[in-house]
């Protein structure tokens, strides 16, 4: 009797473990961060989310100990001038589809950061999200490139 209820655990326990881990279907594709001086106020991080559900989602906000604050802002061409907003709506992430965010456009805004971000390190994060809750992330943190800020 023993015997067979660890057999039917062993087979039902990978089944638990994979529809968990789908249950959302929202993954993150790729993360990174720009490296910055050591005394940099701020700095943007950038990552591709994708939904392989069928749910809508929407990414609420960004959670980390590497800043103070973290922002969601949208960098846009405003007549010639490029300028950020702050977005405190989230940002929606398509059901089938993906979210990107990367220089020039949306990115997350790293204010007051706790340590210096240098090429070839990494920081954890959690995103939330509206409908998945939370995901854990880690970025990589880049040399820094010329776009962006
Ligand atoms: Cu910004």
């Amino acid at each position: 009797m023993k015997r067979w209820i660890s057999m039917m655990l062993a087979l039902l326990l990978p089944l638990a473990a994979s529809a968990a881990a789908g249950a959302s279907g929202v993954r993150v594709l790729e993360a990174w961060a720009r490296a910055t001086p050591p005394v940099a106020p701020v700095a943007g991080s950038y990552l591709t989310v994708v939904n392989d559900g069928a749910q809508a989602d929407r990414l609420l906000r960004v959670e980390s100990d590497i800043a103070k604050r973290i922002e969601i802002h949208e960098m846009r061409n405003d007549n010639g001038v490029m300028r950020m907003r702050r977005i405190d709506a989230g940002l929606p992430l398509p059901a089938h589809g993906r979210l990107t965010l990367g220089p020039g456009g949306y990115h997350l805004m790293l204010f007051s950061p706790t340590r210096p971000l240098q090429a070839g390190g990494h920081f954890d994060a959690i995103l939330v999200f509206e409908h998945a809750g939370k995901l854990p992330v880690t970025f990589e943190v880049r040399a820094l490139g010329t776009a962006g800020h």
